[in-house]
Order: structure tokens, then C-alpha cells, then sequence
């Protein structure tokens, strides 16, 4: 068993999640989102193979946002793809405030992040009635984004996950990669949540993501 351990293929990958403006100081702030710049930089600057970030990136009218429907923020609504025509897979979604608009300043990387060394930028939700939480694909999984093939032609085996936030893009793309076939990580002192609570931990644990601070990770890689 050791010698496995010993011989078992290691390619890390890292991936900053929507470290963006309108979730750090705009109109859709994930509490504790600026503390945690710092320590996604100090991860850039470790040797992972690939480093990715990604990007919402929403045109104006966005179907989830709450504007689009004439309805509160906050408020749930079940959303349908456009192609689906039966309306079978509706899903219930929060409507969120209006938030990474394309060619607005709450779209852009928050300052200060060392956005030098990434490999690919993965944009999504850039349909106008197609939304996106996950980086690997859509809400109803119609469709997959570039992701999987990027971390594939590398051999990554394991992705390691920053940002924002925890319980909705980080949680969503994190539980895609393990269905995709990583080996999955959270960075959890490199995350931050909408809501306080635990249940998004514990539903990544279930699934088998696993969890590491910084510190762990700057001493071992
Ligand atoms: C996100 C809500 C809406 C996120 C994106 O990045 O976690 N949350 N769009
Ligand atoms: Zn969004």
C-alpha cells in the first residue's frame, strides 16, 4: 500500500472561482470576501500545473436575475432551459440582484489578486437564459464548458478549490469536478459563503470532496 502512495501520479491544478468585484465589494458580496485575496495569492505562487480562473459573466438581462422577472431578490423561482419543451426540468433557483454584468467594473477581477499566472479563464453563465453556477456545465447539464478537456490534456489528477462562493459556484464546480473524476479539494480558510451556515460543507464532504487549509498546502507542494 505505501508503495501505491508512493508511486500514485500527482498534477495538481488550482482553480480561483469568481474572485470578481460584485462578489467582493458590488452588488452581491459574499461576507469575508476581500480577506481572503491574500491567501489565494500566496497559492498562485506554488507550483500547480495548471492555474484557472473563472468568471460570472452575465449579459444585463440575466435569467437569474430578479430584475429579469420583476420579482424581489431573493426570492426563488423555478427556471427552465430554453430547450426544454415539455418543461420536465425546471429548477428552483434564488434570484439573485443583477451581478457580473459583461463590460462592468463588478465583472472584473478583484484588485489586487495576481491575475499573471493564469492559464485559462472560464466564463460562464454568458447565456442570457442559460444559468450556471458549476464551471464544468449548466444548471441542467445540457451542455459541458471547456473545463474537463483543459484539466485532461494536462493529466491533472487533482484540483484544488478557491474563492467564491462557497456554498453556490465553489460547491456546484467542486461536486462536478468528482463527477468528471478528480481527486477534489476545497481550500477552506480560501473560501467564503453567502449564507453561514454548514450545510454546504457537508454536503461537499458527503460527495467526497476533501478539505485542506493553506498552510498545509504551502508546506507540502
Ligand atoms: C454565484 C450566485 C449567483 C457564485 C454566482 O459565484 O457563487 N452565486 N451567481
Ligand atoms: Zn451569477
Amino acid at each position: 500500500m505505501a508503495l501505491k502512495a508512493l508511486d500514485r501520479r500527482f498534477t495538481p491544478a488550482l482553480i480561483v472561482i469568481d474572485l470578481q468585484n460584485d462578489f467582493v465589494s458590488g452588488s452581491l458580496p459574499v461576507s469575508g470576501g476581500a480577506e481572503i485575496v491574500d491567501t489565494v495569492n500566496r497559492l498562485l505562487d506554488l507550483p500547480f500545473v495548471l492555474k484557472i480562473a473563472t468568471k460570472d459573466f452575465h449579459p444585463a438581462k440575466h435569467v437569474s436575475f430578479a430584475l429579469t422577472h420583476d420579482l424581489p431578490v431573493f426570492t426563488k423561482a423555478t427556471i427552465f432551459h430554453p430547450g426544454d419543451k415539455d418543461r420536465t426540468k425546471g429548477l428552483e433557483q434564488v434570484l439573485w440582484p443583477a451581478h457580473c454584468v459583461v463590460g462592468t467594473n463588478g465583472a472584473d477581477f478583484v484588485p489586487g489578486l495576481n491575475t499573471d499566472d493564469f492559464t485559462a479563464i472560464i466564463h460562464k453563465g454568458v447565456d442570457v437564459d442559460i444559468e450556471s453556477y458549476s464551471a464544468f456545465r449548466d444548471i441542467w447539464h445540457y451542455q459541458n464548458s471547456d473545463l474537463t478537456r483543459v484539466l485532461k490534456k494536462d493529466s491533472v489528477t487533482d484540483v484544488f478549490f478557491v474563492g467564491l462562493a462557497g456554498d453556490y459556484c465553489v460547491k456546484y464546480t467542486a461536486l462536478d469536478s468528482v463527477h468528471f473524476g478528480f481527486d477534489t479539494w476545497v481550500v477552506r480558510d480560501a473560501v467564503r459563503c453567502i449564507s453561514d451556515d454548514n450545510i454546504a460543507w457537508d454536503e461537499m464532504e458527503k460527495k467526497g470532496i476533501q478539505f485542506v487549509e493553506s498552510a498545509e498546502l504551502i508546506a507540502k507542494l
